[in-house]
Protein backbone atom coordinates (compact mmCIF):
# COMPACT_ATOMS: atom_id res chain seq x y z
CA UNK A 1 0.00 0.00 0.00
CA UNK A 2 2.77 2.27 0.83
CA UNK A 3 4.45 1.57 -1.91
CA UNK A 4 1.60 2.40 -4.42
CA UNK A 5 0.93 6.20 -2.96
CA UNK A 6 4.66 6.54 -3.42
CA UNK A 7 4.46 5.17 -6.66
CA UNK A 8 1.18 7.55 -7.22
CA UNK A 9 2.79 10.66 -6.01
CA UNK A 10 6.08 10.41 -7.82
CA UNK A 11 4.02 10.11 -11.15
CA UNK A 12 2.06 13.34 -9.89
CA UNK A 13 4.95 14.84 -9.28
CA UNK A 14 6.34 14.03 -12.90
CA UNK A 15 3.52 14.94 -14.41
CA UNK A 16 2.96 18.51 -12.61
CA UNK A 17 6.58 19.31 -13.37
CA UNK A 18 6.35 18.36 -16.96
CA UNK A 19 3.32 20.24 -17.28
CA UNK A 20 4.72 23.44 -15.53
CA UNK A 21 7.45 22.91 -17.76
CA UNK A 22 5.61 23.19 -20.55
CA UNK A 23 3.62 25.77 -19.73
CA UNK A 24 7.00 28.28 -19.03
CA UNK A 25 8.87 27.02 -21.84
CA UNK A 26 5.96 27.00 -24.80
CA UNK A 27 3.07 28.90 -23.73
CA UNK A 28 5.03 31.63 -21.87
CA UNK A 29 7.41 32.73 -24.88
CA UNK A 30 4.99 31.97 -27.56
CA UNK A 31 2.42 34.18 -25.76
CA UNK A 32 5.58 36.90 -25.31
CA UNK A 33 6.65 36.68 -28.44
CA UNK A 34 2.62 37.26 -29.81
CA UNK A 35 2.13 39.94 -27.63
CA UNK A 36 5.56 41.72 -28.49
CA UNK A 37 4.73 40.98 -32.58
CA UNK A 38 1.48 42.60 -32.41
CA UNK A 39 3.12 45.33 -30.83
CA UNK A 40 5.19 45.85 -32.89
CA UNK A 41 3.58 45.66 -35.95
CA UNK A 42 0.80 48.13 -34.77
CA UNK A 43 3.31 51.10 -34.25
CA UNK A 44 5.40 50.52 -37.79
CA UNK A 45 1.48 50.33 -39.27
CA UNK A 46 -0.15 53.04 -37.30
CA UNK A 47 1.79 56.02 -38.76
CA UNK A 48 1.06 54.65 -43.03
CA UNK A 49 -2.60 53.79 -42.04
CA UNK A 50 -4.74 56.38 -43.99
CA UNK A 51 -5.77 58.58 -41.21
CA UNK A 52 -8.96 61.09 -41.59
CA UNK A 53 -6.88 63.97 -41.32
CA UNK A 54 -9.30 67.01 -41.41
CA UNK A 55 -10.80 66.76 -38.24
CA UNK A 56 -10.12 70.69 -37.34
CA UNK A 57 -12.01 71.65 -41.09
CA UNK A 58 -14.97 69.35 -40.84
CA UNK A 59 -15.49 70.59 -37.16
CA UNK A 60 -15.38 74.02 -38.39
CA UNK A 61 -18.03 73.10 -41.23
CA UNK A 62 -20.17 71.72 -39.03
CA UNK A 63 -20.33 74.84 -36.73
CA UNK A 64 -20.48 77.01 -39.85
CA UNK A 65 -21.67 80.36 -39.18
CA UNK A 66 -24.81 81.71 -40.83
CA UNK A 67 -24.41 85.51 -42.42
CA UNK A 68 -28.17 86.11 -41.68
CA UNK A 69 -28.22 84.87 -38.04
CA UNK A 70 -28.26 87.81 -35.58
CA UNK A 71 -26.76 85.73 -32.62
CA UNK A 72 -23.41 84.66 -35.06
CA UNK A 73 -20.26 86.99 -34.91
CA UNK A 74 -20.66 85.96 -38.54
CA UNK A 75 -23.58 88.21 -39.16
CA UNK A 76 -22.71 90.16 -41.77
CA UNK A 77 -23.43 93.77 -40.01
CA UNK A 78 -21.12 92.90 -37.03
CA UNK A 79 -17.84 92.33 -39.52
CA UNK A 80 -16.00 94.84 -37.86
CA UNK A 81 -16.97 94.56 -34.34
CA UNK A 82 -15.57 94.22 -30.88
CA UNK A 83 -17.62 93.52 -28.36
CA UNK A 84 -20.94 92.26 -26.84
CA UNK A 85 -23.82 91.63 -28.97
CA UNK A 86 -26.42 94.31 -27.40
CA UNK A 87 -29.00 92.09 -28.97
CA UNK A 88 -28.80 89.23 -26.21
CA UNK A 89 -28.07 91.65 -23.50
CA UNK A 90 -31.89 93.35 -23.26
CA UNK A 91 -31.16 95.61 -25.88
CA UNK A 92 -31.54 95.26 -30.06
CA UNK A 93 -29.05 96.24 -32.81
CA UNK A 94 -29.97 100.29 -32.60
CA UNK A 95 -30.94 100.89 -29.16
CA UNK A 96 -28.72 99.71 -25.86
CA UNK A 97 -30.37 97.82 -22.74
CA UNK A 98 -32.38 99.58 -20.00
CA UNK A 99 -29.95 101.38 -17.95
CA UNK A 100 -27.06 102.21 -20.38
CA UNK A 101 -26.75 104.86 -22.90
CA UNK A 102 -25.23 105.12 -26.21
CA UNK A 103 -21.46 105.79 -26.98
CA UNK A 104 -20.87 109.48 -28.00
CA UNK A 105 -18.24 108.52 -30.52
CA UNK A 106 -17.87 105.40 -32.47
CA UNK A 107 -16.03 103.16 -34.58
CA UNK A 108 -17.47 102.58 -38.11
CA UNK A 109 -17.31 99.65 -40.35
CA UNK A 110 -18.01 98.52 -44.21
CA UNK A 111 -19.49 95.44 -44.21
CA UNK A 112 -21.17 93.47 -47.08
CA UNK A 113 -24.86 92.68 -47.19
CA UNK A 114 -25.17 89.03 -48.76
CA UNK A 115 -28.43 89.71 -49.47
CA UNK A 116 -28.31 93.01 -51.75
CA UNK A 117 -24.68 92.92 -52.20
CA UNK A 118 -24.54 96.29 -51.21
CA UNK A 119 -21.57 97.70 -48.85
CA UNK A 120 -23.15 99.30 -45.62
CA UNK A 121 -21.30 101.55 -43.20
CA UNK A 122 -22.27 100.41 -39.90
CA UNK A 123 -21.31 102.39 -37.13
CA UNK A 124 -20.73 100.52 -33.93
CA UNK A 125 -21.61 102.60 -30.70
CA UNK A 126 -20.79 100.89 -27.15
CA UNK A 127 -23.64 100.90 -24.49
CA UNK A 128 -22.13 103.06 -21.32
CA UNK A 129 -22.98 103.24 -17.84
CA UNK A 130 -23.68 99.28 -16.65
CA UNK A 131 -21.48 96.59 -16.14
CA UNK A 132 -20.21 94.51 -18.75
CA UNK A 133 -22.92 92.07 -20.45
CA UNK A 134 -22.12 88.60 -20.58
CA UNK A 135 -23.49 88.53 -24.13
CA UNK A 136 -21.68 86.63 -27.38
CA UNK A 137 -18.31 88.47 -27.34
CA UNK A 138 -16.86 89.13 -31.08
CA UNK A 139 -13.55 90.05 -32.13
CA UNK A 140 -13.93 90.94 -35.84
CA UNK A 141 -11.78 93.12 -37.66
CA UNK A 142 -12.64 93.74 -41.12
CA UNK A 143 -10.29 96.75 -42.53
CA UNK A 144 -8.67 97.41 -39.16
CA UNK A 145 -5.16 97.96 -38.77
CA UNK A 146 -3.19 97.64 -35.49
CA UNK A 147 -3.12 99.57 -32.31
CA UNK A 148 -0.39 102.28 -33.26
CA UNK A 149 -2.76 103.81 -36.77
CA UNK A 150 -4.74 105.87 -34.37
CA UNK A 151 -8.20 105.93 -35.40
CA UNK A 152 -7.98 102.84 -37.59
CA UNK A 153 -8.56 100.26 -34.36
CA UNK A 154 -11.87 98.99 -33.36
CA UNK A 155 -10.30 97.70 -30.10
CA UNK A 156 -11.15 100.52 -28.07
CA UNK A 157 -14.03 101.23 -25.09
CA UNK A 158 -16.11 103.80 -27.06
CA UNK A 159 -17.72 105.03 -23.78
CA UNK A 160 -14.56 106.88 -23.39
CA UNK A 161 -16.31 110.25 -23.80
CA UNK A 162 -19.00 109.72 -22.08
CA UNK A 163 -19.76 110.64 -18.46
CA UNK A 164 -20.27 107.07 -17.36
CA UNK A 165 -17.18 105.15 -19.12
CA UNK A 166 -18.14 101.83 -18.21
CA UNK A 167 -18.26 99.08 -21.23
CA UNK A 168 -22.04 97.13 -21.40
CA UNK A 169 -22.48 96.14 -24.88
CA UNK A 170 -22.39 97.11 -28.88
CA UNK A 171 -24.70 98.24 -31.24
CA UNK A 172 -24.23 98.12 -35.33
CA UNK A 173 -26.51 100.55 -36.61
CA UNK A 174 -26.76 101.13 -39.90
CA UNK A 175 -25.49 104.09 -41.12
CA UNK A 176 -26.00 104.03 -44.75
CA UNK A 177 -24.24 102.46 -47.94
CA UNK A 178 -20.96 103.18 -48.37
CA UNK A 179 -20.81 103.12 -52.47
CA UNK A 180 -24.02 105.47 -52.82
N1 LIG B 1 -15.78 98.61 -28.11
C1 LIG B 1 -15.79 97.55 -27.21
C2 LIG B 1 -14.67 97.57 -26.24
C3 LIG B 1 -14.89 97.99 -24.96
C4 LIG B 1 -13.86 98.00 -24.04
C5 LIG B 1 -12.59 97.62 -24.44
C6 LIG B 1 -12.38 97.18 -25.74
C7 LIG B 1 -13.43 97.17 -26.65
Amino acid sequence: MKRFFESLFARLDSHTETMTRNVAQNHGRRSFLTHAGAVLLGTAVLPILPFYRNSGMAHAEETAEDPNDPHSCEYWRYCAMDGNMCNECGGTFTSCPAGSETSAVSWVGTCLNPVDGKDYLVSYNDCCGRAMCNGTTCLNSHKERPGYRMGLHNDINWCMANTSKGYHCTLAILVGIADA
